[in-house]
């Protein structure tokens, strides 16, 4: 099997069809025919943004329901999940993040329900013989974590508070309760990627003038000099602030056992 990987999509579906077009995939009385030997795989991310959501999602279910195409979870379905369920805080910033989808889909609606239930089937990552995907990040030890709870990759209904919520606790493998939620800072930095504390004292003012204490960070590097080496959405130049050594030990790195592809950067 080949594979043609696409990434985040929210809500263009115009554009989507265009590239499924382009690449040979066809309509055909209501599912999908691909070129021979090829599949898609999808980074996640389908919703929000866009004009077209309810049409990005339409495509890309029935392409996997079509057997055509396989789809990983992106943060933007994690957090409709969470919003769904109500435990993602309906504050100005999260609902106008949202509020595009919830137009589209008519929030609470039957169809509302039935999109979030879809999201669930999305597994949150896929180790294929030939190569691996993520949304955001590929961390050994948070895929331990979810790999001994998660049902082939995917959430579970017991799962969903804790792994949207960052107070919840979470069942341990046995059925005990842990305290805090591994589960969620796990699920976070898969879909969301990782974020390192500057030293103490620091910070620094991203592209929309707001003042860090924390940088998102490219975890995938191997030897980073300095925090400036390995901080995103700093904007153009690292703030001379970040030239500072990083402590070893710090990235997971990545083990080239395979080609990893990912999303949202
Ligand atoms: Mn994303």
């Amino acid at each position: 099997m080949e594979y043609d990987i696409i990434g985040d999509i929210h809500g263009k579906a115009p554009v989507l069809e265009a590239l499924l077009r382009k690449l040979g995939y066809r309509r055909a009385n209501g599912s999908w025919t691909s070129p021979e030997n090829r599949m898609c795989l999808f980074v996640g991310d389908f919703i929000d943004r866009g004009e077209h959501q309810l049409e990005v999602v339409e495509i890309v279910r029935s392409l996997v329901e079509a057997g055509r195409a396989l789809a990983v979870m992106g943060n933007h379905e994690l957090n409709a999940v969470a919003w769904h369920r109500r435990f993602r805080p309906d504050t100005p910033k999260n609902r106008k993040q949202h509020l595009e989808f919830l137009a589209q889909v008519g929030e609470g609606s039957d169809l509302h329900d039935e999109l979030v239930e879809w999201f669930l089937t999305l597994p949150l990552w896929l180790d294929l013989p030939q190569l691996r995907v993520v949304h955001a990040c590929w961390d050994p030890a948070s895929l331990d974590v979810l790999g001994a709870r998660l049902r082939d990759a995917r959430l579970t209904e017991d799962l969903i508070e804790c792994a949207t919520t960052g107070t919840a606790n979470a069942l341990a493998a046995d059925g005990t309760r842990e305290p805090g939620s591994p589960v969620f800072a796990a699920g976070e930095t898969l879909l969301k990627g990782m974020e390192i504390a500057l030293p103490e004292g620091m910070s620094f003012h991203d592209k929309d003038g707001h003042l860090r204490h924390h940088v998102r960070m490219r975890w995938w590097m191997r030897t980073p000099a300095t925090f400036a080496d390995i901080a995103l959405g700093t904007g153009e130049r690292a703030d001379p602030a970040l030239e500072v050594p990083i402590p070893p030990g710090v990235l997971p790195g990545y083990d080239d056992a395979k080609p990893l592809f990912l999303g949202h950067y």
